[in-house]
Order: C-alpha cells, then structure tokens, then sequence
C-alpha cells in the first residue's frame, strides 16, 4: 500500500493513532520469499515509538521486526519490537494515573488497582520471548490468508513487573473459579464484534513466571506494546499476552468467547499438523510455544568463502523450556555439528549461539539450524499444516553461495 493512501485511510477512520505528516516509507523493505510470491514490504518509521519496521499492515498497525534487528542481541529493542492488534480502535494515549486495573468476577473482593498499587506487590523480572501464534504465516504451502508474517513477528524481552498469583491472592479466587480472563482497552471496530478477550485456566495463571508487567527491557512499554501494563505468559504464544491490560475476570465456567472457542485454535495433533480439507480434527485452544531456531548473521543468497570455517552466529528458543542444544549443518541438514550456546538469560528467553562451519567447494549451498529443548523436543524436518497457520517450527533453511 502506498503512503499516500495509508495516511487517507487513516484519517477517513478518524483518530486512531497519530501519525507524523511526513511518511517514512523507504523503498527497500524485505521481498519474503514466500511460497508463490508476492512478499515484497515496505519498510515505515513513522509509528509512535518505532524505528524501521516491515509493514504488514497500517489499520490495526501489523509491524514485523527486519531480521536483520535479531544479530546484535538476544534482547529486542522497544522501538524494533513487533506489534499486533486484532481491532483498530486503540487509545494513542492513556493516562498512567487515572488507569484502573479492575479484577471481578468470581472473587472475594473486587479490586480496582492504580499503577501505583500494582508496584507495591513484589517487583520480578522475567526474560521471555513474545511469538505470535502465526509468526511465519507467509511461508505456509498452501497459503493461508491472516497476517502474511515472515519471521518476524516475534521478540525477546526484559519484563519487569508483579506476580499475577499475587493479584489474585489479593482479590481472594473463589472456590468454584474456573478460568481468568483478561481483556484491554482497545475496543471492537464495529459495534457487533467481540471485544478481544483471552483466558487462562486458574492454574495456568497462578504460575509463577505469569506476570503482569509494567516494564520492557528497563523502560516504560511503548503504547503499541500495551503501555501501561500487559500480560507476560511466558512460553506460551503471545495472544494470550493481553496488552494495556483493564480487566480481569474470574469466570465459574471454561470462556466460550469467540476469542478461545472459534479463534485460534490448533489441531490436537502432533506439531498441530493436519492436511489441508482434512475433516473430523480435533481442535484446541493454541497454547505452549515449541522450539525454533534461526541462522542471524547472514541472508538468503550472502556469498561465504568457500573451502575454509564460516563464522555462524543466531539465536535459538526452547518454547516452554530452555535450550538444550543448537546444531548447525552445512549441506542441507544431511551432517550436523553442535554449536556453542551463549549466555543463559532463562528458560523463556532467545539463547544466543556460533559455530565455526567448514564450508564445502564453490556452488550453491544450503545452511540449516536445529534446535533440541530441555525436554527433547527437536524442530521437524517437514513444514506442519493447519488451516490458521500457527505453530510454525520446521529446520530453517538458507541457501548461500560459497565463492
Ligand atoms: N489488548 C490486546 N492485547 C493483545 C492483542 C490485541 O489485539 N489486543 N493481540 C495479541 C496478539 S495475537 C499478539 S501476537 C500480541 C502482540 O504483542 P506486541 O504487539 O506487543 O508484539 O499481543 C496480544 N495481546
Ligand atoms: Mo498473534
């Protein structure tokens, strides 16, 4: 889409997000290699608090990281971090001392939590990884339509924040209570649609890396990232990370909400893999995140020098678990070598990895990389399939030319 047009359609729909009058849209954006084409992007500095990121869409905003931002740290930076929103009516800005985290439902007492007495429970802090469900989407054979996601639409952060289990303690759950669920101020775009709304079981909430968080990497969340306050569930895709987080609710009954009944789900199957058309699966409400890993220091077609060690360099998650083991192959992933793990920021975070790679005689080749959790969980060799295109975690692979 083309600046012009972005910026009327923005302004046709009233105020949403303020943008700068001057777009920043470079001409250089990614061309994904996607299945059949059609990933050109371009690339838009012109939303609040980001730098240059890859526009999927402008209305509600869809950003994806350039990949190229994942080689300096394991840590993303706030103003390259991805955004996601399902509606596009979003506050552009809230005011941090009026805010009101409101948790009712099946609870002892109601409570309606400033700022202020949220940092008054315990401070924790948890290194995770945000991945949304359909991180990767675009390379999906057959396509599927939602967002078309290179691999970007993820990243690792710093969560400073307070202990969910906490909060709950402190409203007292019911007995009876079955499920908490958590909604923000974003709003529907039309008036029939359901708010966006997710829901953890009691258990699942109360662990103890669940919090809610009121920093990012040390600083404030950008608004687009749900200032003032979201949802750390670490390990588990971030559509359960509710963003500008307003409202909890203790429920006495699973949620049949559109959001955890109708949307996302997965076939219950191993790697959610079904055929296309295929009938009769099962489905499940998505859930814990599984083990992907990504080469960071080169791109599709970079020229290596051939016959002698190429320097590898990526980083690796685990999913719910930490990082067990990184192997690099240089033909295709028929021959695999161990890398060497970085630092261990914890069991949720991106790992950083190298490896020193012989590389083979001049010509084509294609670099692989494989990730084993802690609970021996290896990425597949073969793409999984399902019809909302989640969960993708096959062995990436890259082809360069050795000179
Ligand atoms: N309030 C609110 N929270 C939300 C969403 C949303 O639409 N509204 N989308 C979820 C989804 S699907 C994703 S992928 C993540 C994206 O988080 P980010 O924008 O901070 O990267 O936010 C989650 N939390
Ligand atoms: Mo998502």
């Amino acid at each position: 889409m083309s600046a012009p047009s972005r910026r009327a359609m923005l302004a046709q729909a009233g105020s949403v997000l303020a943008l700068s009058a001057a777009p920043a849209i470079a001409a250089t954006g990614p061309d994904f290699p996607f299945p059949g084409g059609n990933g050109a992007r371009p690339l838009a500095s012109d939303f609040p608090q980001k730098g240059a990121m890859v526009l999927q869409r402008s209305r509600p905003p869809l950003l994806e990281t350039p990949f190229t931002d994942f080689d300096s740290s394991v840590f993303t930076p706030n103003d390259k971090f991805f955004v996601r929103w399902h509606w596009s009516v979003i506050p552009t800005e809230v005011n941090a001392d009026s805010f009101r985290l409101k948790v009712h439902g099946q609870v002892d007492r109601e409570l309606s939590l400033s700022i202020s007495d949220l940092m008054k429970f315990k401070r924790v802090e948890i290194a995770a990884v945000n991945q949304c469900s359909g991180n990767s989407r675009g390379f999906f054979e057959p396509r599927i339509p939602g967002a078309q996601w290179g691999n970007g639409g993820m990243g690792n952060a710093r969560w400073t924040g307070v202990r969910l289990s906490e909060v709950l303690d402190k409203a007292g759950v019911k007995s009876g209570a079955m499920a908490a669920r958590f909604s923000g101020l974003d709003e529907p775009a039309v008036s029939d649609g359901p708010r966006f709304k997710k829901s953890l079981s009691i258990e699942r909430a109360r662990r103890p890396e669940v919090i809610i968080a009121y920093a990012m990497n040390g600083k404030k969340l950008p608004l687009l990232n749900g200032y003032p306050i979201r949802l750390i569930v670490p390990g588990w895709y971030s559509t359960y990370w509710i963003k500008m987080l307003s409202d909890i609710e203790l429920l006495d009954a699973p949620d049949d909400n559109y959001w955890m009944k109708t949307a996302y789900l997965i076939p219950d199957t191993s790697h959610a893999d079904m055929k296309p058309g295929q009938t009769g699966v099962t489905m499940v409400p998505i859930n814990r995140m599984v083990p992907r890993s990504f080469i960071t220091n080169l791109g599709a077609g970079a020229r290596v020098k051939a016959n002698a060690p190429a320097k590898l360099r990526g980083m690796a998650m685990g999913g719910d678990c930490g990082v067990a083991k990184v192997e690099v192959s240089g033909d295709g992933g028929q021959n695999w070598h161990d890398a060497k793990l970085g630092h261990d920021e914890g069991p949720y975070s991106f790992r950083q990895w190298t490896a020193a790679l012989t590389m083979g005689p001049p010509g084509e080749a294609s670099l692989a990389v494989r990730c084993t959790n802690t609970i021996g969980e290896t990425q597949p060799d073969t793409p999984n399939w399902n019809p909302s295109g989640f969960m993708r975690n096959v062995v990436e692979r890259l082809s360069v030319t050795l000179v």
